[in-house]
């Protein structure tokens, strides 16, 4: 069983990054600048946020903040969203999800230009990855594609099941792997609340990628021995040992599942870290203007 880090892949990458940027600084251009709109103080979009400022840091990016109270309207909300896709110094932002009730997180993402769009969620983007066209990727999906890549993962042929069909991972997180080339030329069935007989699909699965957001779910005896089992689940779970009050939890039972497989992906550590470092290569190609001509 190989650990799959991706919290040191992620560090690699971060690092990689600076070096371009300060090459960038030596040839007189600016340094790539991402902006966050953070509405509320949701103990968990706080905590990504800042994730997301302190990788900024270490990449040698600029970033700005912009905070709002979560009874901010729509109307505001879309006009702060208006400032960020004119203003010049801005190369890439994004608003932290999820969003108040009261606003529509579709109506929001719209409203973004596609070509600022580092999280990938505009339609524009979304269509243009369905094709194959450049465009900002899905950052959880693109970090998952790059450990997949930098562990040698073989996928070409292999069955792939995706757990989960939300817009920002399972649905992206399928067509990347379903793709033509490598890490890609999978075959891809996706997994949600109304598939019958989950467990024995898992358990044909060479690659299994467990995106549903429960705690525990995938057990080892839905793992087949050699797969290879990508955990994107963090779910903040109580735990009164720690001084945060919580742990994040995966949604695989990693003790069990671990020793049957060929790769697996820790929680913390492992898709967490490269969902960060993702959004830094996209903001990073968005300054370079290297996705839209
Ligand atoms: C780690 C997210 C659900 C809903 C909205 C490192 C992150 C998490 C874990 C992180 C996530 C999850 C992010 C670890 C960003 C991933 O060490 O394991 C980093 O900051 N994430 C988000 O912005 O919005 C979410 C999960």
């Amino acid at each position: 069983m190989q650990l799959i880090d991706g919290k040191k892949t992620a560090d690699d990458i971060k690092r990689e990054i600076a070096m371009e940027v300060e090459a960038m600084v030596a040839d007189g251009l600016r340094r790539p600048h991402l902006a966050a709109i953070l509405v509320g103080h949701d103990g968990g979009s706080e905590t990504y946020v800042a994730n997301k400022v302190k990788a900024c840091e270490v990449c040698g990016f600029t970033s700005t903040l912009i905070r709002k109270e979560d009874d901010i309207t729509e109307d505001e909300l879309l006009a702060e969203i208006d400032r960020l896709n004119k203003n010049p110094e801005i190369d890439g932002f994004i608003v932290q999800l999820p969003l108040p009730k009261h606003i529509s997180e579709q109506r929001v993402i719209e409203a973004i230009d596609p070509r600022k769009d580092v999280d990938g969620f505009h339609p524009v983007n979304v269509g243009r990855m369905s094709i194959g066209l450049p465009c900002f990727l899905p950052a959880t999906p693109s970090g998952i594609m790059e450990l997949l890549k930098r562990y040698d993962v073989p996928t070409r042929g292999m069955r792939c099941v995706v757990l989960g069909r939300s817009n920002i991972v399972g649905k992206p997180m399928a067509t990347l792997m379903m793709q033509k080339g490598y890490p890609g030329d999978a075959t891809v069935t996706v997994c949600h609340s109304a598939t019958k007989n989950l467990e024995a699909i898992c358990a044909e699965a060479d690659i299994v990628i467990a995106a549903l957001g429960v705690p525990g779910f995938v057990k080892a005896s839905m793992v087949k021995e050699g797969a290879t089992v990508i955990d994107v689940g963090t779910t903040r779970v109580p735990d009164s040992s720690r001084k945060s009050g919580f742990r994040l939890s995966g949604d695989v039972d990693f003790e069990n599942v671990a020793p049957k497989c060929a790769f697996i992906s820790p929680v913390p550590g492992g898709v967490g870290p490269m969902t960060i470092v993702s959004l830094m290569r996209n903001t990073l190609l968005a300054a370079k203007g290297e996705i839209y001509k």
